[in-house]
């Protein structure tokens, strides 16, 4: 929406004052404060439809009221947040009594949500506000909304054209950027005998004419004096062929700088021997520990990353003709009292790599004693400045030397990140995994609200800080970015915000700087593979879960028995979170008859007892389960286990589920990727996942899965019911989703994949961070601000 749009809607209410008086009643009608998107739409519409008014729908209000994300009331006036498209945002007022129209600035309509939180009488006009737009005016930045999270292409094009303005004025960034790599002392790629590009040019044109004369499968040993003699070192490749293949490729480059050519060529330099991956929360363990509380996805995705990331860089190293054992740390927090996990181990070796282990650093207080049991994530911000101290002395103990590439796992790995990276030196990469902002609604206006339980104050503060400084940035898909033409992104989410009474965020993160790469994490192919892969199965486990399944004696871990086991199951498994809406898929099932008489249903989630968990949230919600089996008599047909699988057993539960014909559901209110969705998929499983986030964009609706709507969890439920009833009549209705699934996942959603990006990332990032050095330097200072004055002063009222 232009501003001649913003005109059209203007003379568009002035032609049309009776109609749109009436649509602004009903909105104040609704009688409250803050109007979510389906709330102004469903009012509109109804009004449209129900009063003969058809024709306002293909009008500029409509498409005003369509593209409205949230409106505040404050009678006579609404204020309206308008997204007309991904990451462009308006705002506007309107009186509704005089019906003045008229745009008005973030701060403006910020202002005016502050004031319903904080009362009228407070003045705004020193709040304290982030702003990180005048940094940014000389970085160069993504113009299209098709090309955010394919920073990377941007960025080699953009490079390539700069060596070309520059080379030929003697610029020496990339010469110099190849004399800076050693590993353990010895100096790579090239050495001090060359000092100028010139040089550098006539060096290459000696090397691959020497190189050409040689045998093709010469190795570094039988070539390295005339080389060396030239000015290279070891780094270029295994074979003569492989150097000279590389030392064109730079020639070439400096000829005429092309993307492809520099892509290539950065991503060839030895550059990533050294990895250090921060995931200091929840229990970070190989074994057991899947399911317990802040215990999910992260730890899958990092086991399953690292032993990619190993072979990866392994296999490149081996290429570029180094015989170096890459090293790879996951740090973590030592927890001693580590309820019968290994999380009590200082290293722990990572089953299914060489040199890959779990380091283990205890949370301390300030006086230095360590810390004991499990905190949850919310409540572990007072310890992170220590523990990135801690882990500094350990890792380069560890290590013997600086990592070439820190990788931060959510809010607080991405906090300990930064202040590592910040310290070291190193480039810095950060995965989110999932924004807890865009999971709770109001979670940054109502912060205060909140703060006893989830200290948002402290993650927003640090999220901010980190995403800023991050050297490059994954996401697993485009919407965890930029979200769908409907819906914000979970970046985005943090472009302009509130936090009444404690900060006003008017450019926190721009989601067209080129930081920002999707690299989507796949599924162990070993674990989760298709149920028809008969030959691959682990038929030894069918007893246990038929016991698991059917079992019919009494267990602890279990509640429910299914009276008819012929029935197809409909499973699902998960953290038991609110958030993760298990206890919303039970009602809905509990609610509904027909699906009933289709399905049993398979839940694996939580304890079944409470007192065995330490996490309150999740008491609660052993609570609401309880309530709803009992309440909806759901004993002789749903079995609710609470367990913690073995990955095997987990992969075999899948596809015994498969076996029956039956299907998986992720009912989420909100799921920023969804692992359980891509190994259902993987498995053959048809799978009915929430439209809130990544599966979103992992499924094809209707083609390789469903997108389900948990807040409309009735007709979700007929949803599947409908699915059943056509499998029944029609059972290659039922094989093709379940083969369409897998096709998706094996195309798109593979660690190989990941792996081979993500070092790929780390060399061309390494380049832009060496080359922009100078330039960063006024943000670098501006964050190191906002965390001595702000982070440290939130995480100080954090209790202890
Ligand atoms: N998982 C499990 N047992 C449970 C709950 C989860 O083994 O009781 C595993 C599941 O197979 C998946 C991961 O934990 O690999 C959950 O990842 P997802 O991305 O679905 O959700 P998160 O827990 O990270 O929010
Ligand atoms: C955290 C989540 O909430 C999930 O949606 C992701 O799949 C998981 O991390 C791995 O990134």
């Amino acid at each position: 929406m232009n501003n001649c749009q913003t005109d059209k809607i203007q003379s568009f209410i002035s032609e049309n004052r009776d109609k749109t008086y009436v649509v602004m009643r009903r909105l104040l009608g609704l009688e409250k404060k803050f109007l979510l998107r389906s709330d102004i739409w469903d009012e509109f519409r109804d009004f449209c439809e129900i009063a003969g008014e058809k024709p306002l729908l293909d009008s500029p209000m409509a498409d005003m009221l369509r593209r409205t994300q949230e409106a505040l009331v404050d009678e006579p006036w609404l204020y309206f947040a308008v997204r007309p498209k991904v990451a462009a945002w308006k705002y506007y007022r309107l009186h509704v009594e005089v019906m003045s129209f008229e745009e008005i600035s973030t701060q403006e309509f910020l202002g005016h949500k502050e004031r319903y939180v904080n009362g009228q009488e407070v003045s705004e006009n020193w709040v304290l506000e982030l702003d990180l737009t005048p940094f940014e005016r000389d970085f160069p930045k993504l113009k299209e909304i098709r090309s955010i999270g394919r920073g990377v292409d941007f960025l080699n094009k953009h490079l390539s054209s700069r060596l070309f303005d520059e080379l030929g004025k003697g610029d020496q960034k990339l010469l110099d950027f190849l004399r800076v790599h050693k590993y353990n002392g010895m100096q790579l790629m090239v050495n001090n005998r060359i000092e100028s590009v010139s040089q550098l040019r006539r060096a290459l044109n000696d090397a691959e004419e020497y190189l050409t004369e040689n045998n093709d499968k010469a190795q570094w040993d039988e070539v390295c004096v005339e080389l060396q003699t030239l000015g290279f070192e070891p780094g270029w490749g295994r074979t003569a062929v492989q150097m000279r293949n590389n030392l064109t490729i730079l020639s070439d480059i400096l000829e005429a700088p092309d993307p492809r050519n520099l892509a290539h060529f950065l991503g060839h330099i030895p550059m990533v021997f050294n990895i250090v991956i921060l995931s200091p929360h929840g229990y970070f363990g190989q074994e057991g520990v899947l399911g317990l509380p802040d215990t999910g996805g992260q730890v899958v995705y990092i086991l399953d990353q690292v032993r990619a990331l190993e072979k990866e860089l392994r296999a490149r190293l081996y290429e570029q003709g180094l015989d170096i054992s890459p090293h790879i740390l996951v740090v973590t927090r030592l927890i001693p009292k580590a309820d019968g996990t290994t999380c009590n181990q200082p290293l722990e070796k990572i089953i299914g790599t060489e040199n890959t282990q779990i380091l283990r650093v205890p949370f301390r207080k300030p006086d230095g004693e360590v810390v004991l049991n499990w905190i949850s994530r919310f409540k572990i911000w007072p310890y992170l400045e220590r523990f990135a101290l801690d882990v500094e002395t350990e890792i380069l103990a560890q290590l013997r030397q600086r990592p070439d590439l820190i990788i931060g796992n959510y809010s607080d790995g991405n906090l300990v990140a930064y202040l590592l990276s910040q310290r070291l030196g190193v480039t810095q990469c950060n995965i989110a995994h999932a924004l807890e902002k865009t999971k709770y609604l109001y979670s940054a206006l109502f912060w205060k609200d909140n703060e006893p339980q989830y200290h948002f104050s402290n993650q927003f503060t640090a999220d901010l800080i980190a995403m800023n400084s991050a050297d490059f940035i994954i996401a697993s898909t485009y919407q965890e970015i930029a979200g769908t033409g409907e819906e914000a992104g979970q970046y985005e989410s943090y472009q302009s915000f509130t936090m009444p009474k404690l900060f006003r965020v008017l450019n926190g993160v721009d989601i067209f700087d080129p930081k920002f790469n999707i690299v989507s994490p796949g599924s162990d192919a070993e674990v989760y593979f298709p149920y028809h892969e008969s030959k691959k199965r682990f038929h030894g486990l069918h007893e246990e879960i038929t016991e698991l399944i059917f079992g019919e004696a009494a267990c602890p871990d279990a509640r429910g028995v299914f009276t008819d086991k012929k029935k197809p199951l409909l499973f699902a498994m998960a953290r038991l979170d609110q958030i993760k809406n298990i206890a919303g898929l039970v009602q809905w099932y509990g609610q509904c008859p027909r699906l009933q008489k289709q399905v049993n249903l398979l839940v694996i989630a939580g304890y079944i007892n409470s007192s065995l968990s330490t996490d309150e949230e999740e008491k609660r919600q052993i609570h609401t389960m309880h309530q709803l089996m009992d309440s909806l008599q759901l004993d002789d047909k749903v079995r609710w286990l609470g367990i913690r699988l073995p990955k095997n057993l987990a992969g075999e539960i899948y596809r015994c589920v498969a076996d029956s014909h039956g299907a998986f559901v992720q009912p989420a209110l909100f799921e920023a990727f969804g692992l359980t969705v891509i190994e259902a998929m993987a498995s053959g499983l048809p799978t009915f996942a929430t439209r809130y986030g990544g599966p979103m964009e992992i499924i094809e609706n209707t083609v390789s899965g469903f997108h389900i709507d948990p807040n409309h969890g009735e007709q979700t439920a007929e949803m599947i019911a409908d699915f059943f009833e056509q499998c029944e009549t029609n059972p290659e209705v039922w094989e093709s989703i379940s083969a369409n699934g897998i096709k998706r996942v094996e195309s798109r959603y593979t660690w190989k994949l990941y792996a081979n990006r993500l070092i790929s990332l780390a060399c061309i990032y390494g380049f832009w961070k060496y080359s922009t050095n100078m330039e960063r330097q006024e943000t670098r200072r501006y964050l190191e601000m906002f965390y001595a004055l702000k982070y440290r002063k939130l995480a100080s009222t954090v209790p202890i």
